[in-house]
């Protein structure tokens, strides 16, 4: 499967993401090629609609204490919910669709969040930390919000401003 980052301002960033019904054949392909792109990428977290398919899916590879971002930990996370959330964190995040750009985002510190893995197990997971904040992050994907628009009006129109001219240098 040839799979490609879709890049803001891209509108199908803006679509909302479908729940799974099929946990088949077709499925496990999608996330089987979604792992090595974020990895080839640098990315820790990746949205299904990122790749231009509105499914609820993402995956997440959180590196361990040594830096070490080891396929152990990937985690697959289809049909989200996410039904508890405390406490408030601050972390500069960055999303491969807005590349180049990374702002101080406010997220909940925890948060508990059921899911389906690839075989349509349940699960439960707890989380706190940057699993926590890429959870959120990737959650928000499914609903075709980015971490650009939690920021400021100022900062937003400053983010426009150079974001436009940095895609302009790009094309030349
Ligand atoms: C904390 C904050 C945000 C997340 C969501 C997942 N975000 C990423 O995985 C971002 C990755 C990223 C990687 C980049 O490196 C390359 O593209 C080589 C990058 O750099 C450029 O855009 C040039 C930007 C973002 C999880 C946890
Ligand atoms: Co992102």
């Amino acid at each position: 499967m040839n799979l490609k980052i879709v890049e803001y301002p891209d509108k199908r960033l803006r679509q909302k993401s479908e729940k799974v019904e099929n946990f088949n054949k077709e499925l496990h392909e999608l996330l089987d090629a979604m792992y090595p792109l974020m990895i080839e990428t640098n990315g820790i977290g990746l949205a299904a609609i990122q790749v231009g398919i509105p499914k609820e899916i993402f995956i997440l590879n959180i590196p361990d204490e040594e830096g070490e971002q080891s396929k152990e930990n990937l985690i697959e996370i289809i049909n989200p919910v996410i039904s508890e959330k405390k406490g408030e964190t601050t972390y500069q995040e960055g999303c491969l669709s807005v590349p180049n750009f990374y702002e101080d985002i406010h997220r909940y510190e925890f948060l508990t969040l059921h899911y389906q893995d690839r075989e349509g197990n349940t699960c439960t997971l707890e989380a706190d930390g940057l699993l926590s904040i890429a959870i959120q992050h990737e959650y928000d994907h499914l609903l075709g919000i980015l971490f650009i628009d939690k920021l400021s009006s100022s900062r937003r129109r400053k983010f426009e401003k150079e974001y436009k001219k940095a895609q302009k240098e790009k094309k030349r």
